[in-house]
């Protein structure tokens, strides 16, 4: 029976074929050993020889471990494009974040990263929208967007959660949106909520005379995600939110193919996957496949500013990835949202969790301009309510995209006075 070699560290992957990079703790077996394993399990392999194996199978699609790094305990893998099929992620994940993870061989096992070879890309949609499409939505270019979700996250009726998302928006934000476990609930059904919040927003429109959005979670099973997308277009939502790690991949591939709004995502659930530094996998990889399916906005974190944990890491490896093997211009150094991927438009990066006013001057300074910053306890907690917190949250932003201390600006302006009262400054660098 034939006995496949896998590793050949003399190897040089081409560009057509799909590179995997994974952290590996073997469980009592070389590293190398592991790594056999780990190509063969996630390819055309089992875990002994096989009599059904031909050498033209073995010769054509056959994986190779490139590169081993024993001090880092990590591995590259090049997979043959043919193992997969063109613009299903599901099944690109089968194999090569399928059953691995589950593998004896293994104590502990991380994905890290993924380069897709320029034709497999291609078979994706990407963004509609992506950045340029959201700035010409709300028509400016030179500040980040500011936002906010309703809380508490589910409890109020339709009415007062149109009534909260109205508030903040007069107080000066551009953006509303549900929270992640807000869908169709008993006492807040979605099209109520459509309706009124929609109705509303219009209403703080015509007041402000600015562009304001609207992203109601259309979480659910995916026929019915598709329903409550168009039946927010009836009503004049050119937005909507999904959860895309708790629907999948393919519930994300149909809501990017089969409408046509602005798509948010959230990534509720992602700590199970990315928290661990030494097993699952890195939000880099699911930052990259979530941009090649099509979302248009994607939470990546707070720079460690806010309240999720494991950040710093998190948001480093997305805004600092420069290496360049995603098919991307080896001179590209922005982050992986934004690099030039040949056709593939940018994703607006959302940054959430734990964030109030006086974080944004440090927010500001490590993730740029190019944000959407998402305020909820950091706006409805303010102690004259969600209006002047609303207001508190643009006066900060106006301060920190002029360079003005929050402090200084704080004194002519109560909501910002107040907020900083109650939350402080963040300070870093
Ligand atoms: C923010 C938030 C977001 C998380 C997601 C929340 O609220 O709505 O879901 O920040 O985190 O419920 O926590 P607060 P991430 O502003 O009140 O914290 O972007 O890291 O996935
Ligand atoms: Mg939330």
């Amino acid at each position: 029976m034939l006995k496949l070699k896998y590793v050949d560290l003399k190897y040089k992957p081409s560009k057509d074929e799909l590179l995997a990079e994974y952290y590996v703790e073997p469980n009592r077996i070389p590293i190398e050993k592991a790594a056999a394993h780990l190509a063969a399990e996630s390819s055309i392999g089992t875990w002994t020889t096989i009599s059904t194996m031909n050498p033209r199978v073995a010769k054509k699609l056959k994986p190779h471990v490139y590169e081993i790094d024993k001090r880092k305990k990590t591995v590259k893998i090049a997979y043959h494009p043919e193992l997969f099929e063109p613009g299903n992620m599901p099944q690109i994940w089968s194999a090569i974040a399928g059953n691995i993870f589950g593998m004896k061989v293994v104590n502990n096992l991380r994905l890290e990263d993924i380069s897709f070879p320029k034709k497999m890309a291609r078979a994706f949609k990407g963004p509609r929208y992506g950045i340029e499409g959201i700035r010409n939505i709300v028509k400016f270019k030179n500040r980040p967007l500011v936002g906010t979700i309703v809380k508490p996250k589910v409890g109020l009726n339709p009415r007062q959660h149109a009534e909260v998302a109205y508030n903040a928006w007069v107080g000066g934000l551009d953006v509303v949106k549900d929270d992640e476990n807000l869908t169709s609930m008993s006492f807040n059904k979605f099209k109520d909520r459509i309706i009124y919040t929609l109705k509303l927003r219009d209403k703080a429109e015509n007041e402000t005379g600015e562009k304001k959005i609207y992203m109601p979670n259309i979480t659910a099973e995916t026929d019915e995600m598709l329903r409550r997308a168009n039946f927010v277009k009836l009503y004049g939502g050119e937005s909507i939110m999904v959860d895309i790690l708790t629907c999948g991949w393919s519930g994300l591939q149909t809501v990017r193919n089969d409408t046509n709004q602005v798509i948010h995502a959230h990534r509720a659930m992602h700590g199970a996957l990315t928290k661990n530094h030494k097993h699952g996998i890195s939000m880099l990889t699911i930052a990259k496949c979530a941009r090649l399916i099509g979302v248009d906005q994607l939470h990546i974190g707070t720079a460690s500013v806010g309240k999720m944990e494991g950040e710093p890491l998190e948001v480093e490896e997305i805004e600092d990835e420069v290496e360049a093997r995603f098919f991307i211009k080896e001179k590209d150094k922005s982050h992986i949202l934004e690099q030039d991927w040949h056709g593939i438009k940018p994703v607006l990066a959302v940054a959430s969790g734990g964030l109030h006013p006086g974080s944004i001057p440090l927010l500001l300074k490590r993730m740029g301009k190019n944000i959407v910053m998402q305020f909820g306890g950091g706006c409805h907690g303010h102690p004259m309510g969600t209006k002047a917190g609303a207001m508190a949250i643009r006066q900060a932003m106006l301060a920190a995209m002029h360079g003005t201390p929050l402090k200084r600006y704080a004194e002519a302006h109560e909501e910002l006075r107040e907020a900083v009262k109650k939350w402080g400054v963040v300070k870093g660098r």
